[in-house]
């Protein structure tokens, strides 16, 4: 009987972080989740993962930790002693950064740091491999499209760039200690439970919020990004990949398709029957019900960044060749269940 492989996941309470959990339990794998402590219990993602400890065989535990704290992040490792390390946490919300750039630096760069610093001061550099979260947000102003593993950098945000020397130190910690360290380059990749503040999320309650009667219209920003969406659990499976290759790598994962925010705006008002047509320009355009002539949208100048990344494109061709991993969801059918969890969930709780 061969024992069971132990997995570290940073960031479990997030989108790609329970997502995560659930793949690699299905892989018989023993799971440990580091969750922030929060005054209201912040464990939806996750809690159908969850049994008591003093329960026979069970493979999910969670630990209260904090990327901003190295000594607990390295009593954690000590304890688990995991073979992989998924470093998901991250204060991941690109305009939530312009306002906390120091925390964001704080725990998405110095956070990466002492992840990788815990693995190496703990000696277990040869037995514990590491994933980082790396970002499209890296390529920020467009230097090529499509953009690949060799694309040149240019972060247009706190996010990315904290994001970058995340990136460039699990790079280093691989070429100066020979540790099995991968940066996962992951284009924007969405479900029914992305968090409700990114553009996708917001726009498919906001459509079920306006079918069922409870909102009047949505507030926008720049209706013109384009981003490579796709589906979150291909992403967290592409993860899973990276770590099982022979050698440390860093991979693209996208779809190779792109969209505007304005696209998806009209996709996902098509799924409750409604045309949207558009009107004005800058911030006095409003999206109108084509039939009825009803203002739908709106935009809201706060919303726009002070540096924003136009165009976003990946090619994922090396993930394709070396881990096998390709997309396996359509734009339209994300947007189609994505409106559809959200008229479900809303349904059930009778409000927005
Ligand atoms: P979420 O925002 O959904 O989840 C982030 C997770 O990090 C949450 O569990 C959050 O905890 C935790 N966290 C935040 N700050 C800290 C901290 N200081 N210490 C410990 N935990 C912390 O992000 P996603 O799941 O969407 O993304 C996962 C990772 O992948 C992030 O690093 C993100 O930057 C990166 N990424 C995401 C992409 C995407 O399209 N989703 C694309 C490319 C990269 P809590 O629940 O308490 O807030
Ligand atoms: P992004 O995702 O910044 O790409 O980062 P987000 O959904 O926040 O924005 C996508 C694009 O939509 C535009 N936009 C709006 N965005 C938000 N949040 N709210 C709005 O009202 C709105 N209106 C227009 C934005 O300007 C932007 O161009 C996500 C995160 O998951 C990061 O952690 C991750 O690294 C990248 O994807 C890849």
């Amino acid at each position: 009987m061969t024992s069971k492989k132990t997995a570290l996941i940073t960031g479990v309470t997030g989108q790609d972080g329970a997502l995560l959990a659930e793949l690699l339990l299905s892989k018989n794998y023993v799971v440990h989740g580091v969750k922030r402590r929060s005054s209201l219990i912040n464990t939806d993602r996750v809690d159908h993962l969850y049994h008591d400890p003093h329960e026979a065989d069970v493979d999910f535990f969670l630990h209260y930790g904090d990327l901003t704290d190295s000594t607990n992040l390295i009593r954690i490792v000590q304890e688990v002693q995991p073979d992989e390390i998924y470093n998901l946490a991250a204060q991941s919300h690109v305009q939530v950064s312009f306002e906390t750039p120091e925390y964001t630096a704080n725990s998405d760069a110095i956070g990466t740091l002492r992840i990788l610093e815990a693995i190496r001061i703990l000696n277990l550099g040869a037995k514990t491999r590491f994933y980082q979260a790396s970002t499209s947000e890296l390529y920020g102003k467009v230097q090529a499209v499509p953009q690949s593993e060799t694309t040149p950098f240019y972060p247009r945000s706190p996010y990315a760039a904290a994001k970058l020397y995340a990136y460039w130190i699990t790079v280093n910690y691989r070429e100066a200690y020979g540790m099995h360290a991968s940066n996962g380059i992951l284009f924007n990749h969405e479900g029914p439970t992305r968090a409700e503040t990114f553009v996708t999320r917001k726009i498919t309650r906001a459509v079920a919020a306006i079918h069922l009667g409870f909102q009047d219209k949505l507030f926008l920003g720049n209706l013109d990004a384009q981003r490579d969406w796709g589906n979150a659990r291909d992403y967290v499976d592409g993860m899973w990949r990276i770590l099982q290759q022979d050698e440390a790598d860093d991979y693209v994962l996208a779809t190779g398709e792109t969209h505007t925010v304005r696209e998806f705006v009209e996709r996902a008002f098509a799924e409750i029957g409604i045309i949207i047509g558009w009107k004005g320009e800058g911030v006095a355009e409003r999206g109108f019900d084509a039939k009825t002539g009803r203002c739908l949208v709106e935009i809201d100048a706060r919303y726009f960044r002070p540096t924003e990344v136009d165009l976003l494109l990946g090619d994922p061709t090396k993930a394709f060749h070396k881990l096998g991993w390709k997309h396996t969801t359509t734009f339209p059918q994300l947007v189609s269940d994505m409106v559809a969890s959200d008229l479900i969930v809303m349904k059930q709780r009778g409000r927005v």
